[in-house]
């Protein structure tokens, strides 16, 4: 990967679910020392601070059911208006807060993939589908319903009008072992590319990965990296609020990171999810900062090409 000029975003979040922590995340980024290793690596970085959601009235029967529908709506509106302007200056990194901000952050990016005729590929690494719409979802958190928003799902309604949606087939979820029925059901009639965990257990994870990042170089495209901290095994990621037996090893995960620096066409990148009260002594957040050096191209040594 060439020199990045990185942007850390902290987005302080914790509208899409009903459990509170995920607005520390920012800090315990900062504090695991993120901009200190992007500095390390040799490549710019700088740090936007934190943002803050849009105020917003919703009518009050729009997205009912619905948990924190209006401040997830404000952030939706705040983060479009962020994600495509940080685009245009650099490699945004958008430090979570939940997984809800990527409702805002892929759609921001999309816009500004349009604005330069680029087409936009997302890279989902998560436990779960995250594909319901507010209407499908059983528990009405809406860190559960990014994919259905930026998709162009119907039944958001509320929310900002996308300038422009993510094509499904240009979508690859790696790590699924928690889907809902409803999303089961979805993704059945869906062109996106689930690869869950039993498909991993089967060929490696490897495999999935380059095929999809074959499709995005033959494309030319823009790569938005959206990392779940739930994707990850919890025994090595606990400080998590919805955590699922059987995830990517420690291994599995830097292999993804490294084999994304090395196809080189990653543009921006989410980390979610990360509840830091839930945290022994900050390991998990340290462990995403780490995954993070990967994707930068941090190596244990550079390995001289075709030797072996
Ligand atoms: N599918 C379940 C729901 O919609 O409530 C669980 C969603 C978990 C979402 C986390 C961010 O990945
Ligand atoms: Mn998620
Ligand atoms: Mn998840
Ligand atoms: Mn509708």
């Amino acid at each position: 990967m060439k020199q990045q000029n990185c942007i850390l975003v902290g987005v302080p979040m914790d509208s899409g679910k009903a459990t509170k922590g995920c607005l520390m995340g920012p800090d315990a980024y900062r504090t695991a020392g993120i901009s200190e290793m992007i500095r390390e690596l040799g490549h710019e970085v700088q740090d936007a601070g934190n943002l803050a959601p849009a105020p917003v009235n919703l009518p009050a029967q729009v997205l009912e059911g619905s948990h924190a529908a209006a401040e997830t709506v404000g952030w939706t509106e705040t983060l479009i208006k962020t994600a495509s302007e940080v685009s245009a200056a650099g490699f945004p990194i958008f430090l979570g807060g939940d997984h809800a901000l990527s409702l805002g952050s892929v759609a921001g990016v999309a816009k500004y993939a349009k604005s330069v005729d680029k087409p936009l590929f997302v890279l989902w690494l998560d436990a779960h589908t995250d594909y319901h719409t507010p209407e499908t979802s059983t528990s009405g958190n809406l860190h559960g319903t990014p994919l259905g928003y930026v998709t162009g799902r119907d039944g958001f309604d509320g929310f900002p009008a996308l300038d422009a949606t993510v094509p499904e087939e240009n979508i690859c979820l790696i790590g699924l072992r928690s889907v809902d029925s409803a999303e089961a059901a979805a993704l059945g009639k869906s062109k996106m590319q689930p690869v869950d965990m039993r498909r991993i257990d089967e060929v490696g994870i490897a495999a999935p990965l380059k095929a999809f990042l074959e499709q995005v170089k033959a494309a030319g495209g823009l790569l938005h990296v959206s990392l779940d901290v739930d994707f990850l095994e919890p025994a090595i990621a606990p400080a998590v609020g919805t955590t699922v037996p059987g995830g990517a090893t420690f291994r599995e995960a830097h292999l993804v990171m490294e084999m994304l620096h090395d196809a080189g066409c990653v543009t921006s990148l989410d980390l979610v999810e990360l509840n830091p009260f839930l945290d022994e002594r900050g390991r998990t957040a340290s462990l995403m900062v780490d995954l993070t050096a990967s994707l930068l191209g941090k190596r244990v040594f550079d390995r001289p090409t075709g030797r072996f």
